[in-house]
């Protein structure tokens, strides 16, 4: 365990390693957050997200935003998961009767994304592998919502490394490409999640987001439809889904008051940050909201070395989520 600085707001919480996707949520008071951990590397980059080659996950946490970070150190390693051969990519964590969830996907032996979970007794790990990964998952970007019911749902998708174009039928089609530009957009995969936290109930869930009127988001509205990274928080009764639209480089939301959907647009929440990728959580903290994000101003631009940052989130009287300009511009 390392202590670094009082982190600033829209500042890189730490710079000691490269971070990305952030998933913070409070456990015991506290927040934590789990985050990718971008290694060094120069290989090349390209659309299947090689450069992503991600092998194992650290824990941060604060006691407030007015604490120094705590670096938990390595709590999951590529080499002690059985299934997975590489590219951990961004996790999320959920809490269930005692026991700390982590969500995670990989690529299995075949090169197809799965999503796999670990258990540990601490919020700040170690986390112990399942054997296999979630029987019917698929693709990349878990996000838990355990409901107010105690009911857990799992969110998940990201497409052209991701992979979701390719489970159009329902079995993985190699060569599949995603939707034309005047057709319905994918939409992220929604399951519940079974009561000891392990399995999908069920076969996952296309979620629809749709516009004011009702109508689908198409694949060609590139400003609006899902790419990658859902995130679903809970505020005022509705349901906030936020995602990335990948090659416009926003964050935006649309609201539902259905955990599974449909979705109704409504905005943008970040707009674009340094370097190609955009992901991030939402958490409410002591009676305030925050946007947990990263970008990659530590390597001056480097796609897969990122840092982790926050900034207050806040919304406006009718429910709406206002726009947040990460350099203040
Ligand atoms: O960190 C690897 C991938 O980049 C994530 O899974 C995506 O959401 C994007 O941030």
């Amino acid at each position: 365990m390392e202590k670094f600085d009082v982190p600033k707001p829209n500042h890189p919480l730490v710079t000691h390693i490269f971070t990305a996707d952030p998933s913070a949520h409070v456990f015991e008071g506290k927040i934590y957050i789990y985050p990718s951990h971008d290694l060094d590397h120069d290989s090349p980059s390209n659309d299947n997200g090689d450069q992503y080659a991600m092998e194992d996950y650290h824990v941060l946490s604060l006691d407030n935003l007015e604490s120094p970070v705590v670096d938990h150190g390595q709590v999951l390693h590529l080499k002690d998961i059985p299934w997975a051969s590489k590219q951990l990519w961004a996790p999320d964590a959920a809490y269930k009767e005692g026991i700390y969830f982590l969500y995670f996907p990989a690529r299995d032996h075949d090169g197809i994304f799965r999503i796999g979970v670990a258990t540990s007794a601490s919020p700040a790990g170690t986390f112990i592998p399942q054997p296999t990964y979630i029987a019917g998952s698929y693709s990349i970007d878990p996000a838990v919502l355990v409901d107010d019911d105690n009911q857990a749902y799992i969110y998940f998708g990201g497409l052209w490394g991701g992979q979701l174009e390719k489970w159009q039928t329902g079995n993985f089609e190699p060569e599949a490409a995603g939707p034309a530009a005047e057709a319905p957009a994918l939409g992220p995969r929604v399951a519940g999640l079974s009561e000891d936290m392990l399995s999908f109930e069920g076969a996952p869930r296309e979620i629809s987001i749709v516009d004011e009127n009702g109508s689908p988001i198409l694949a060609g509205d590139e400003d609006r439809r899902f790419f990658e990274g859902p995130w679903v928080h809970k505020h005022n009764g509705w349901y906030y889904l936020s995602y990335s639209t990948g090659t416009t480089h926003k964050l935006v939301y649309a609201v539902s008051r259905n955990p599974m959907g449909p979705f109704t647009f409504k905005g943008t929440i970040l707009t674009p940050v340094i370097g190609w990728t955009t992901h991030h959580s939402i958490v409410r903290f002591q009676d305030k909201w925050y946007l947990f994000y990263h970008d990659s101003s530590l390597s001056d631009g480097v796609n897969h070395k990122r840092c982790v940052k926050y900034t207050e989130l806040h919304y406006n009287e009718d429910g709406t989520i206002r726009t947040i300009d990460p350099y203040g511009n």
